[in-house]
């Protein structure tokens, strides 16, 4: 039978093909991880878990999930070697969004308070917006940056003493610096007295997981209790979630993911994290995640030569901020994505740190390197887009 889908999927093929792709969240995968997620495990229900190597236990509650077993303990092996850790994961959570709500609800309970980063400051929706669960469920409370847009750590510190909160999360969707998580562990550790026991820490990684794998960032395990990612941003895997625990609460974890949140785990997703995490293990991806980064730097140099604001003064990691209000007051974000979409090259507005408009306009655009890298860019490619974007903004009427 013909579909019209198809059409829909050539039209976005030769979008992706021709566009500049700068969405700091996106990447391009692999063909085999678009065959694994087009295959036939799509039709296997699999609620529960295989685990019989890990834990000698078996809970799945249908037939005939022999192989979606040892696909998904092949899967669970090889993330834990991707980060080289004896941490517990669960490969079932379908995004980041459902593996943060489950990791909240592993260890607290509604009305227990949150500490996150603030999020006009680079947080993200599961991180305590009040039109999300995070936000109606939990007490949310924030710590900010400082006035350069760096991670203000006095002031998480200080926060932590006053709110008392049972979780402090790290990570951000929009935060182009280092994440020290080795101070923030000694800040927890240092918060915690008698009669306030030190609070988990959960690091959501999913911006950078893919630097991490690639030894591009520091690695918060070790440091954590719990860590969540999605596949699809630097990891540059299917569209998914991935969560990493301390062994002891293995349990916990699992079962918030299954029975507490999800039904039936997405088998072909989960063949196409596997994927995923054997393209991360090979050689070429330490050279990948170098060069998003140096591709990074190199394009917001250019941006800041041009006279450009970039939140902190520039980048670490795969992204930056430019700050429009600054040099361009009247240019929203909203504004130059519209007319960037008229050039092909794709990004997102943004909120800047002490934003004045509404998320809906914003001041600022996140520029992302992860997704061009994967096409082959190099630096000049990127230096070369950068002056793209400089004329089309120059030759705006503002
Ligand atoms: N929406 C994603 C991003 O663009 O950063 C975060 O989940």
């Amino acid at each position: 039978m013909e579909s019209k889908v198809f059409e829909f999927i050539a039209k976005e093929q030769e979008r992706q093909d021709r566009n500049i792709e700068l969405i700091a969240s996106e990447n391009f995968v692999s063909e085999n991880i678009l065959k694994a997620v087009g295959s036939c495990f799509t039709n296997k229900y699999c609620e529960g878990y295989p685990y019989v190597r890990t834990t000698g236990r078996k809970g799945r509650y249908y037939g005939g999930t022999m192989y979606a077993d040892e696909l998904e303990e092949y899967c669970c092996d090889l993330w834990k070697k991707v980060y080289n850790t004896d941490y517990h994961v669960n490969v079932q959570p379908h995004s980041g969004s459902q593996a943060n709500f489950a990791a909240y609800m592993s260890v607290i309970k509604p009305g227990d308070t949150i500490l996150a980063m603030n999020l006009d400051n680079g947080g993200h929706l599961t991180h305590g917006s009040s039109v999300n669960f995070s936000g109606k469920l939990y007490d949310m409370q924030f710590y900010g940056v400082d006035e350069n847009g760096f991670i203000d750590y006095e002031d998480m510190e200080k926060k932590i003493k006053e709110f008392r909160p049972a979780i402090v999360l790290a990570g951000a969707s929009a935060y182009s610096r280092i994440i020290k998580f080795d101070l923030i562990r000694e800040i927890i550790d240092r918060c915690a007295t008698e009669d306030y026991p030190a609070p988990y820490f959960v690091v959501d990684m999913a911006h950078i997981a893919g630097l991490i794998a690639g030894g591009a960032h520091p690695s918060p395990f070790g440091l954590a209790d719990i860590i969540t990612t999605t596949t699809h941003k630097t990891l540059r895997g299917p569209r998914g979630g991935l969560i990493f625990c301390r062994p002891e609460l293995a349990n916990k974890v699992d079962g918030a993911i299954f029975p507490g949140s999800q039904g039936g785990p997405l088998m072909h997703v989960i063949a196409g994290k596997a994927i995923c995490a054997e393209e991360a293990l090979s050689p070429d991806y330490k050279e990948y995640a170098a060069n998003v980064v140096k591709n990074s730097k190199a394009m917001c140099e250019e941006f800041i030569k041009m006279g450009y604001h970039v939140v902190t003064g520039g980048t670490d990691n795969h992204l930056f901020l430019l700050d429009l209000s600054k040099t361009h007051p009247t240019l929203t974000g909203k504004m130059l994505q519209e007319e960037l979409d008229k050039h092909h090259i794709t990004l997102n507005k943004n909120c800047v740190p002490g934003e004045q408009r509404k998320p809906a306009e914003t001041s600022g655009v996140r520029v992302g390197t992860a997704a061009m890298t994967t096409k082959g860019w190099k630096e000049a490619d990127f230096i070369e887009a950068a002056k793209k974007i400089d004329a089309i903004i120059k030759a705006m009427d503002l």
